[in-house]
């Protein structure tokens, strides 16, 4: 498996140098020909990625790629999600098992040049947290001087852990973990003080793989700059334009005051802004090479930035975040759409 995996990894980055700018159109051509975007997703994280009682995958992530679809099918089923863990999801993506990676993946300076990556745009801005027992009463992860503390192998957070003791002059003894569950399983049976990884991830893992959530505390501090977002392969440009356009429309969609709800109703919108958004007047369908009505598409079947928001993560979902800095600019937050025009 793992010859198999290292075989095809090389021969795409040696593909992709031979080629070049020629790769412009190739995931776009070949996502459109199978008829079908192939995610890579997180194993199991309420809110972010997980199959409900049903077995249908549900999540901020998920929506990410079911709105992909929508844009390039008018159809947001037309999806694959396949399951990846820390280790093994960059390996997916550059071997070509998966066209993107819709899976709470942190954009870094690293990934993006040596792992050959492209980075599609941020769909939720995140930091680095510590979750403790609530019986030891910590306030702040400053008081976790000396402690052992759990974190998954093949994370940003490994270095962030060792840059906040560090940079705090506190010692504490790592213990690296392969698999999240042995993450889990070694707070909850106190192997280590405190786990660490994204604060959302840490919310959602809080609420839906803990005994008895209310033993548990996700302490305030985040230690560093997190900020997830769907990632494709470098070189890849075209696929890239769209899946970054996507995203822009959801958020974009949310500053209109285009909402799933009332997406018919605005067909009828006299506003030339969202006459041009929902295809009304073409012209960024043809620029993208998808259908006129791609974020029609994607509001009606998905929804907007914040209608997904608040479905998978707001205060009506078992995990019930903050919009916080995933608000709209023009709501104190992040989330800023580049203009559609
Ligand atoms: N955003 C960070 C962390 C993302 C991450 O992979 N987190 C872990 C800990 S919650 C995870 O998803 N584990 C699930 C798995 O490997 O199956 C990164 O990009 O490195």
């Amino acid at each position: 498996m793992r010859t198999t995996w290292s075989w095809r990894w090389a021969l795409s980055l040696v593909l992709g140098c031979l080629a070049g700018g020629a790769w412009a159109g190739a995931t776009f051509d070949a996502v459109k020909a199978r008829g079908t975007v192939i995610c890579g997703v997180h194993t199991g994280s309420p809110g972010f990625s997980a199959p409900d009682g049903q077995g249908v995958w549900r999540g901020l992530d998920i929506d990410m790629c079911r709105a992909v679809a929508a844009a390039m099918f008018g159809d947001a089923t037309k999806t694959r999600f396949v399951p990846t863990t820390s280790q093994q999801r960059f390996t997916a993506l550059q071997s070509g098992e998966v066209d993107v990676l819709t899976r709470s993946t942190t954009q870094t300076l690293t990934r993006d040049t040596a792992l050959g990556l492209n980075f599609a745009g941020v769909n939720f801005y995140d930091g680095q947290a510590f979750i403790v027992k609530t019986r030891q009463g910590l306030k702040s992860a400053k008081e976790l001087a000396g402690a052992t503390v759990c974190v998954q192998q093949g994370t940003t957070g490994e270095l962030n852990l060792a840059d906040f003791f560090r940079s705090n002059g506190l010692t504490f003894q790592p213990v690296v973990l392969e698999r999240i569950e042995d993450g889990i399983a070694a707070f909850v049976g106190g192997r280590c003080d405190a786990f660490t990884a994204d604060g959302s991830q840490l919310a959602a893992i809080r609420v839906s793989s803990l005994p008895r959530p209310e033993d548990a505390v996700v302490l305030p501090d985040r230690i560093s700059k997190e900020p997830l977002g769907p990632v494709v392969r470098q070189g890849d440009d075209q696929w890239n334009d769209l899946v970054r356009w996507v995203l822009y429309a959801m958020i974009e969609g949310e500053e209109l005051g285009i909402t799933q709800a009332n997406v018919e109703e605005m067909l009828k919108s006299a506003n030339p802004a969202i006459q041009r958004f929902l295809g009304v007047v073409p012209g960024f369908g043809k620029a993208l090479g998808v259908d006129e009505r791609w974020a029609y598409a994607v509001i009606k079947q998905v929804g907007n930035y914040g209608d997904s928001f608040e479905r998978n993560l707001g205060k009506g979902s078992p995990v019930k975040l903050e919009r916080g800095l995933n608000d709209l600019w023009i709501r104190g937050g992040l989330m800023y759409a580049l203009p559609l025009r």
